[in-house]
């Protein structure tokens, strides 16, 4: 993986994870086989329905913003995309989120993944296919905003203090595009 340089933070990026599986073939199985779920969330107390699709898969539950995800095992197909990111990051993770954006009006606001559950300086691998959306990193003090393009097949590595000073997010786009699907490998401690 190449290192991405980000102040207070640690990003490394690839552009192609090797796959025995041709990333349409993934993104196919992805929408085909997940047990996409249409989440609502608690903000500020008042109950949404998330612009997207989502699905938990892990060894343990997952609890944020007031949603409590249940464990289920890692599918096949989850297992060896697990297995080759594991590979190239040197990293262990034993659940991933999946978002699924169907279309430019499908996204998520701007967050950290710093729930307890990850640790103190959480290591997040995020995988993409489909549709090629861009990731905004702004950083929590400075405002600094870098932009960048997750395209098909690519990884990018979170790590060091990324979730601590950092917010990240997907915004919705006018442009038309087509599905894509998100996965975030984790380590649940
Ligand atoms: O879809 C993305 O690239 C971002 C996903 C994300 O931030 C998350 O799942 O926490
Ligand atoms: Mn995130």
């Amino acid at each position: 993986m190449s290192p991405v340089p980000l102040p207070d933070g640690e990003l490394a990026w690839l552009q192609q994870l090797p796959l025995p599986y041709t990333n349409g073939e993934v993104l196919a199985r992805l929408i085909a086989e997940t047990d996409w779920r249409e989440e609502t969330v608690l903000v500020y107390g008042k109950r949404h329905l998330q612009p997207r699709l989502s699905a938990w898969y892990g060894e343990a539950g997952y609890r944020y913003s007031g949603l409590s995800l249940a464990p289920a095992p890692l599918t096949p197909l989850l297992e060896t995309l697990r297995g080759a990111v594991q590979d190239v990051t040197g990293h262990h993770f034993n659940s991933v989120l999946l978002n699924y954006y169907r279309n430019g009006q499908d996204s998520m606001g701007m967050h950290a993944d710093d729930e307890a559950s990850l640790g103190p300086a959480p290591v997040i691998a995020s995988l993409s296919f489909g549709a090629t959306r861009t990731f905004i990193l702004r950083h929590k003090r400075s405002k600094q905003t870098l932009k960048m393009d997750l395209s098909d097949g690519s990884l990018l590595l979170m790590s060091g203090g990324t979730q601590i000073h950092w917010l990240h997010g997907i915004n919705k786009t006018a442009k038309p595009v087509g599905p894509r699907v998100n996965l975030t490998f984790r380590k649940i401690i």
